[in-house]
């Protein structure tokens, strides 16, 4: 058994597992991966609870040590893995803007989340045409997208990190959706789904998917 353990759900279609899943592989650390059936609440198992506390996927195990909360446990292999490939920025203000970014796909742009979830991703679920407060938040995204990527960069930060993958989901929902993200942007979702780490995640063989 390796050190550490990473637990997602088992469709793969996790934006909180995704990210913990690509920062362990871009830091080359070995681990093993345990799936959990949402649709059967697995979550709630009483074990599993117990160890994350707050029963959510995604969750770590390091040894003895568990942690839920996916940009805990990208702060955490940060910093318990010195000498690793960073998933996060050295310099202090661009790690704060990771940080932001992070925080805010996590926080805002909700009608998104809702309207195209990750199963129209990774699935191709079909959808609807999008709520007036989708399209709202879908401008704000685009905005805040054309802000924070540099002209002609496929990074945020000049090299990869978490946020990068984490915005770059956000905007699948709409890009794989058939909604135009504009060149700037698509070239940087582009060049992060090419990405090896994000490839094996995205390209996972998964079972029928089951709503739940
Ligand atoms: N902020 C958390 C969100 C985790 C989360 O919402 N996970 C979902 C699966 S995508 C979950 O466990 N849902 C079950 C529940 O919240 O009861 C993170 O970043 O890890």
């Amino acid at each position: 058994m390796a050190d550490l353990t990473l637990w997602v759900d088992a469709f793969w279609i996790s934006p909180y597992a995704f990210s913990s899943f690509v920062a362990l592989e871009e830091k080359r650390l070995e681990y093993d991966v345990e799936e959990i059936a949402m649709h059967r609440a697995e979550y709630r198992a009483p074990e599993y609870a117990r160890r994350s506390i707050s029963a959510r996927v995604p969750m770590l195990r390091h040894r003895d040590f568990h942690l839920s909360e996916s940009s805990a446990i990208a702060e955490y292999l940060e910093d318990a893995f010195p000498g690793t490939p960073r998933v996060l920025p050295e310099e202090v203000r661009q790690r704060a803007r990771a940080r932001q970014i992070m925080a805010w796909v996590r926080s805002d742009l909700l009608p998104i989340r809702a309207e195209r979830s990750t199963e129209t991703i990774f699935y191709g679920i079909p959808t609807k045409p999008l709520s007036e407060s989708a399209q709202q938040a879908v401008a704000k995204l685009l905005a805040a997208a054309d802000a924070w990527i540099p002209d002609g960069a496929t990074t945020l930060f000049g090299r990869f990190s978490v946020a990068d993958a984490d915005l770059a989901l956000m905007l699948q929902r709409l890009g794989k959706n058939g909604h135009p993200l504009g060149d700037k942007v698509q070239r940087f979702v582009d060049a992060v789904w090419s990405r090896p780490s994000v490839r094996k995640w995205v390209e996972k063989k998964r079972p029928t998917y089951i709503p739940y």
